[in-house]
């Protein structure tokens, strides 16, 4: 068998969360039912490098099902659910994940993962198709093309072909309406105070929460505070963005005057340095910092490191940094994406969607790459409202339609006041 997990014997409960999965992701599961019939994926080797969660599992096994062979690796050292990857492991993937790896230990992963020489890769921060792009070089003649699914990841492919330099073509999953403004929104804005009720069980009602960046991921995390009871404070550098978190009713602060007054803290910017020394100096006794960003590099740790006299885990991903102030600031999930390192990612539900657009972009991949660029490919419209449109029907939501008159009306310009 070809694979490493931390614990095979966990197979039977991570089997169990996969079923749970499957009963919130029927968007994804009516795409299976469709697509087994037909194998489009037959004869295509894909690797993965995307967290494995109960509804990464969905995707995986949904991808089988339409014909492909799967190597799999986490796309973070922390997001490995151990019982999902004991899960497909025994289920015969070549998986190779588990909670709490090192750097060295995430990059062998992904090695492991292009042993069988893949033709597409399906991506989740960019570091496959850059492992591709730079140690493994020779597989790029077999590749047909790739998707990638966070905003992160995007920026660097975008960087990459603006430079020449992306040697097959991908598709930005994340561009997907379907995907941004209800993964990035919704997804994030849950998944992550899940992640720092679960490390903290701290009470949100009245605690200052200080939002690091005011994109899509920041808006849910702001929304879903607030809604806790908490006062939200949102530090941006785009005025637009600013002005949206102001007339929905947060302050906006600079992070140097937010981090004297702020309880909690979680950055979401894409952005490294966001909480630095001179931050962390100004903090109140017992502040809880944390990030929901893909990488960990948008609070120093090193900065942490440096004005700490002594430090210990008081709670599992919830570490206590005793400074030479004497102040107290606790770190969730060592600074890596509290909503997958301390709870379980985003929901079933939200998944669905993106991962649809996924799926559905490998299949395109497979029937266009050829003919494709090597540059990076946004979502069609009207994909978008297939899985939308297939959405609404699995929840029993049925909307209105244009008649034949609405629509004429809508083009003729002559049709005035
Ligand atoms: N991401 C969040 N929750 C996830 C889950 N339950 N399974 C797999 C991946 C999950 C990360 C996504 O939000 C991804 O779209 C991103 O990083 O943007």
């Amino acid at each position: 068998m070809n694979y490493k997990v931390k614990d095979i014997s966990m197979a039977e409960a991570g089997r169990m969360k996969i079923e749970w999965a499957e009963s919130k992701m029927p968007v994804l599961m009516s795409l299976r039912e469709k697509y087994e019939k037909t194998k489009p994926l037959k004869g295509q080797r894909i690797a993965g490098c995307l967290h494995v969660t109960k509804e990464t599992a969905v995707l995986v096994e949904t991808l089988r099902a339409a014909g492909a062979e799967i190597a799999w690796s986490g796309c973070n050292p922390l997001s490995t659910q151990d019982d999902i990857a004991a899960a497909l492991a025994k289920a015969g993937y070549s998986i190779f994940a588990w909670h709490g790896m090192n750097v060295e230990e995430f990059y062998w992963c992904i090695d492991r993962t292009l042993d069988f020489k893949p033709t597409l890769t399906l991506d989740d921060g960019a570091d496959l198709i850059m492992s591709i792009h730079t140690k493994h070089k020779g597989l790029i003649k077999e590749m047909l093309g790739g998707t990638e699914e966070t905003t992160t990841g995007v920026h660097r492919l975008r960087a990459m072909a603006d430079d020449g330099a992306l040697k097959y073509p991908v598709i930005a999953v994340n561009d997907a309406e379907t995907k941004w403004d209800f993964d990035n929104v919704y997804g994030t804005g849950q998944s992550s105070i899940d992640g720092i009720l679960r490390a903290t069980s701290v009470l949100l009602a009245g605690k200052t929460f200080v939002v690091g960046g005011y994109g899509h991921c920041g808006r849910g995390c702001a929304m879903r505070a607030a809604g806790l009871g908490s006062n939200v404070i949102a530090t941006e550098v785009k005025p637009t963005q600013a002005l949206k978190a102001t007339l929905e009713g947060h302050r906006i602060m600079k992070m140097d005057q937010a981090a004297s007054v702020g309880d909690i803290f979680i950055t979401a910017t894409g952005m490294k340095d966001i909480i630095v020394k001179r931050h962390f100096e100004k903090m109140k006794d017992g502040a809880i910092v944390c990030n929901t960003g893909h990488y960990d590099c948008e609070i120093n740790i090193d900065d942490l490191e440096a004005l700490t006299k002594s430090k210990r885990t008081v709670r599992p991903n919830c570490e206590e940094y005793t400074l030479k102030n004497g102040k107290h600031i606790f770190l969730l999930a060592q600074g890596r994406l509290v909503n997958l390192a301390a709870a379980e990612g985003h929901p079933s539900e939200v998944m669905d969607m993106s991962f649809a657009n996924q799926f559905l972009s490998q299949l395109r991949t497979v029937r266009e790459g050829e003919k494709m660029e090597n540059k990076v490919y946004g979502i069609p419209e009207e994909q978008d409202q297939e899985i939308a449109s297939l959405k609404l029907s699995t929840m029993g939501i049925s909307i209105d339609n244009l008649s034949k008159d609405q629509i004429s009306y809508a083009s003729d310009y002559l049709a005035g006041t």
